[in-house]
């Protein structure tokens, strides 16, 4: 804001211009309570509050609010100008910047040096960062659940964790991954990940497809939970292992507590029988039997888990922090201001200039004032508009038009 003190008997007051408040900046904040980033299929843009503009009596403009917007935890965001990761939140109400908010412009108080008391022309804010991310969701979770559909998935992580994922007698029930947190009696715990079925020839696309598996891809350890009222329990071990492999190299060799759900519903024998299948079948995985129906086998399930986990966590501390888990890009914050870019179209006499920083000095530059004017052609030029103007093969007495207003070039530019 270009403004004057007026007091009753002081008529040339000095300046008294406020400046402009700084644009809000823009967030992403990772958040339990999410586990999918179906938010941003409805809304793709976002825009944080600018920053009000600065008034007479010295009064600055308010910043701007900062907009946080919320994210499932394991999100990554890439830049897509660069491919580069700009953040890979982690951790739990973790923040980071992914916009930076313009700074203020400079009323006319800020500018008055003792060279130049009374200075008639104020300088724009700055454009905050318009960027376009990308977001990947990779959920973090300590243990996954894999399996046919209704196999029993989310009935196991309802039974063991606080989540209310929708459980149902029909395939599919489970559309989208569902976290819930495994609370142990010592007030440590372990996150646990539900995800949809997986059927023969997922990889090819089948059933619900194989992407839901990378988010298995950050787990320490998998549950592969069959039905043990199954006619062919080889088979349905296989599939899934099958599937698995299919995915590549990140979860084939995973490890995997193999638990046959729904014993309920069976004798006994079968259960011995499901047991020794699996023995037989994959000696290395652990075998546990369980019902969700009734919990029976739930509490060595947890207590496997948490034996596996902290010997885990004491062996590959790292793996948190390993390739799979992105390092933000250093740079991530650089040079994404489009302030000083601009362009210049020639139209036989008229060279036009758009930009948004070249427009912004116009539109705050008093015309009537040689000092307002003499300062917007020294801003040009340290923004490099005269130069490539020149390059342009602009002469003495060509028009330049910026923002609607004409200028002779001349001289004194
Ligand atoms: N009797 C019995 N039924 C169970 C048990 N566990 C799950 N069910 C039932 O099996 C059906 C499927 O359970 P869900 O938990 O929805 O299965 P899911 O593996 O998540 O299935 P999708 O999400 O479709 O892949 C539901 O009708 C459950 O009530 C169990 O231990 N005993
Ligand atoms: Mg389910």
């Amino acid at each position: 804001m270009v403004a004057w003190r007026r007091e009753k008997y002081e008529p040339l007051g000095g300046p008294a211009g406020g400046n402009g408040g700084k644009g809000g900046d823009i967030y992403l904040k990772a958040v339990f309570d999410k586990s999918t980033l179906l938010d941003f299929r409805y809304r793709t843009e976002y825009e944080a509050e600018p920053g009000a503009r600065g008034g007479p009596k010295n009064c600055h403009g308010k910043g701007g609010k900062d907009l946080i917007i919320e994210v499932p935890i394991g999100t990554i965001a890439y830049d897509t100008a660069t491919g580069n990761v700009i953040a890979d939140l982690t951790r739990g109400d973790v923040m980071v910047m992914v916009a930076q908010g313009g700074k203020g412009g400079r009323g006319n108080t800020s500018i008055a040096t003792q060279q130049k008391r009374a200075p008639h022309y104020c300088e724009p804010g700055l454009q905050g960062v318009v960027r376009t991310l990308k977001l990947e969701l990779k959920l973090l979770a300590d243990v996954g659940i894999v399996g046919l559909p209704n196999a029993g998935k989310s009935t196991l992580l309802s039974v063991l964790t606080a989540a209310k994922p929708k459980i149902a007698d029909y395939p599919f029930t489970t559309l989208t991954p569902q976290l819930g947190v495994v609370k142990l009696s010592d007030g440590a715990g372990f996150v646990m990940a539900d995800i949809p079925g997986l059927i023969e020839g997922a990889a090819q696309g089948l059933g619900l497809g194989h992407k839901f598996l990378r988010h298995l891809e950050r787990t320490r350890m998998l549950i592969h939970l069959v039905d043990i009222t199954s006619d062919d329990l080889e088979r349905d071990i296989k599939i899934i292992d099958n599937e698995l492999d299919s995915y590549g190299t990140k979860l084939k060799t995973r490890p995997q507590i193999m638990v046959f759900n729904k014993t309920d519903l069976v004798e006994e024998d079968a259960t011995a029988a499901a047991i020794a299948l699996s023995k037989k079948l994959k000696p290395e995985s652990e075998v546990l039997t369980m019902s969700g129906a009734t919990k029976q086998g739930t509490k060595q399930l947890i207590d496997l888990l948490t034996v596996k986990l902290a010997k885990s966590r004491e062996e590959e501390p790292d793996l948190d922090n390993e390739d799979e888990f992105l390092e933000p890009d250093e740079d991530a914050y650089a040079e994404t201001r489009s302030t000083s870019t601009f362009e210049i179209f020639r139209s036989k006499n008229v060279f036009t200039v758009e930009g948004d920083r070249a427009e912004r000095l116009v539109a705050v530059t008093n015309m009537r004032d040689p000092d307002s004017i003499a300062h917007l052609y020294k801003s040009l030029r340290s923004m490099g508009v005269i130069d490539a103007l020149v390059q342009e093969g602009i002469e003495p007495g060509r028009t330049i038009n910026i923002a609607g207003v004409e200028f002779i070039f001349g001289e004194e530019w």
